[in-house]
């Protein structure tokens, strides 16, 4: 049996690249294995934040979790800040690791460019990453393209770990798709669509109003050719479209493709604006209800408990095997 786990930020915004990327493939994977999803609020510190600010998003991603399909019967959905065995391992993991490894991340260096202040969090959180997915012994770890370096770091650390005190972790796998693992920016190919971004242009964000998605899709970047076809390196625009297009209508590139044959990009983006929202339309719809609902904070709370069994199962693991003292 699969042993699921994966998180996402609270850092609002979740966007159509952290769905497709990682979110929509959660639904499913619930039938597949146990599956546990975390809202990685600890995550979201690595960039400063207000507190008020936090805590709205933290609710929203849980509403959001729910929303795209989550079944807390299914699957365990917690907030990483209430099981406190993510922050004891997190540090286990940054004294497993070395500096040279962090400062190698690409997301370390992309964040970190340019910026005043970068906390020391920014740069330990591959560490967290690999406590969070090391402590409930995850054989499958659903991300996007992104954390394919993250991912490789927390099985370096595993690996590491059991070599010197003995077999204590999982290697986990990745499970990163080849269509849709990186959305890109909608008005420019080349970086991929962030909900931290100052243009709120380049994504679409999943409560975006319909009459937004169609301004978006209209304004986003295509390319001088005129024709709709797969080709992502040299039309990484109308390809990077064309993927959005498979993953919220369901159907093969080839297919779409061929529908559009002769036609032009105007055509193909107010079809697309129209598959977008067909496939947020539910979503919304369930969030409004979800976001208000007493139940939210009853499915959380029930959540960490299931996490917190797991987690310090596999804490007491590690302190035996590590030396670190219990009575
Ligand atoms: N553009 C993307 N394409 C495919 N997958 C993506 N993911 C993020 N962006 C894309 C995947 O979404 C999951 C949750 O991401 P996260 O919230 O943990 O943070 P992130 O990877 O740093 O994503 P963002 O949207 O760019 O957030 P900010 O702007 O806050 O840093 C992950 O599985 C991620 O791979």
């Amino acid at each position: 049996m699969k042993q699921i786990f994966s998180g996402v930020q609270p850092s609002g915004n979740f966007t159509l690249g952290n769905y497709i990327g990682a979110m929509k493939r959660f639904v499913d994977l619930q039938d597949e294995g146990n599956c546990i999803y975390s809202i990685v609020n600890l995550h979201s510190l690595t960039v400063p934040k207000e507190a008020s600010e936090l805590r709205e998003y933290t609710l929203q991603l849980a509403a959001m979790y729910l929303s795209i399909g989550i079944d807390p019967k299914k699957s365990i959905l917690f907030i990483q800040s209430q099981v406190p065995e993510h922050t004891e391992l997190g540090w286990l993991m940054q004294c497993t690791g070395y500096i040279g490894e962090l400062e190698r991340m690409t997301q370390y260096k992309d964040k970190s460019e340019g910026k005043e202040v970068v906390t020391g969090g920014l740069l330990t959180y591959p560490a967290l990453m690999a406590a969070d997915i090391l402590l409930y012994n995850a054989t499958h770890v659903p991300v996007g393209e992104d954390q394919k370096q993250h991912l490789e770091f927390t099985r370096d650390m595993a690996a590491r770990f059991n070599k010197k005190y003995g077999e204590t972790f999982v290697i986990p796998e990745p499970m990163i798709q080849e269509f849709g693992g990186r959305i890109m920016s909608l008005d420019d190919p080349t970086k991929k669509m962030s909900k931290s971004s100052p243009n709120a242009g380049s994504y679409i964000a999943l409560l975006d109003e319909p009459g937004v998605i169609v301004k978006k899709i209209k304004r986003a970047v295509t390319d001088s050719e005129g024709t709709v076809r797969y080709d992502k390196e040299n039309k990484p625009a109308v390809s990077n479209l064309l993927t959005i297009y498979s993953a919220c209508s369901g159907e093969s590139i080839d297919a779409i493709v061929a529908r559009y044959e002769g036609k032009g990009y105007g055509d193909f983006k107010k079809d697309l604006a129209e598959v977008v929202v067909d496939a947020l339309t539910p979503i919304q719809e369930a969030y409004k209800n979800w976001i208000n609902s007493p139940e939210l904070t009853t499915i959380l709370k029930d959540g960490a408990e299931r996490a917190h069994a797991i987690a310090s199962a596999t804490m007491d693991k590690v302190r035996k095997n590590m030396g670190l003292v219990t009575f």
